[in-house]
């Protein structure tokens, strides 16, 4: 389902298995690939180390912003299905995963379902979302770069993300 308004939608990517990189990148260009998202921008790629289960790998992490003409639901199951598509087995909650997308925000939606909470509830407790969100957080004027510089102060996290590269810019390859 589709609306014709669009609305800008933040979602952030992680991976701590396989070949990463490759993991974002393929699940990046199957986003941009959908007929009712467009790229707009990516933030750097940061490597991370995991928060909640610590005995995993470290991740690398990322924010893309696209415009987005679905519903808030329908870009869930876009993003559920990139997440199969992507060798993701859901064994246990917090665990190790080739590609884990999750929607930040979509336009000024608001959503509270069993499935699905956006904006995403625990985005400002987390430095591995909040560090690449401010590289693209000019995009949206309702997100206030001085409350997630203000968030970021309080995430135990923050040591812990490493830019490793400017972002994946070829979505092509
Ligand atoms: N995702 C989690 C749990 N812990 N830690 C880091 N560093 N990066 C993640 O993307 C991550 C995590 C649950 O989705
Ligand atoms: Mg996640
Ligand atoms: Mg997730």
């Amino acid at each position: 389902m589709h609306t014709d308004a669009a609305k800008h939608a933040f979602i952030a990517f992680g991976s701590n298995q396989g070949e990463r990189i490759d993991c974002l990148k393929k699940a990046l260009k199957a986003l941009s690939d959908h007929p009712d998202l467009s790229l707009v921008d990516v933030s750097a790629i940061y490597e991370t180390a995991p928060v909640g289960m610590t005995d995993q790998p470290s991740f690398l992490n990322m924010v893309a912003v696209f415009h987005s003409k679905l519903t808030a639901e329908a870009l869930l199951n876009v993003t559920q299905s990139i997440e199969q598509d992507g060798g993701r087995e859901r064994k246990e909650r917090w665990g190790p995963r080739t590609i884990d997308l999750d929607i930040l925000r979509h336009g000024t939606d608001t959503v509270d379902t069993a499935h699905l909470q956006i904006p995403h509830p625990r985005m400002m407790e987390r430095a591995f979302v909040l560090v690449p969100l401010l590289d693209v957080a000019h995009h949206d004027p309702a997100l206030c770069e001085d409350t997630l510089h203000e968030a970021l102060k309080g995430c135990a996290d923050r040591a812990d993300v490493k830019r490793i590269s400017d972002g994946l810019p070829d979505v092509d390859a």
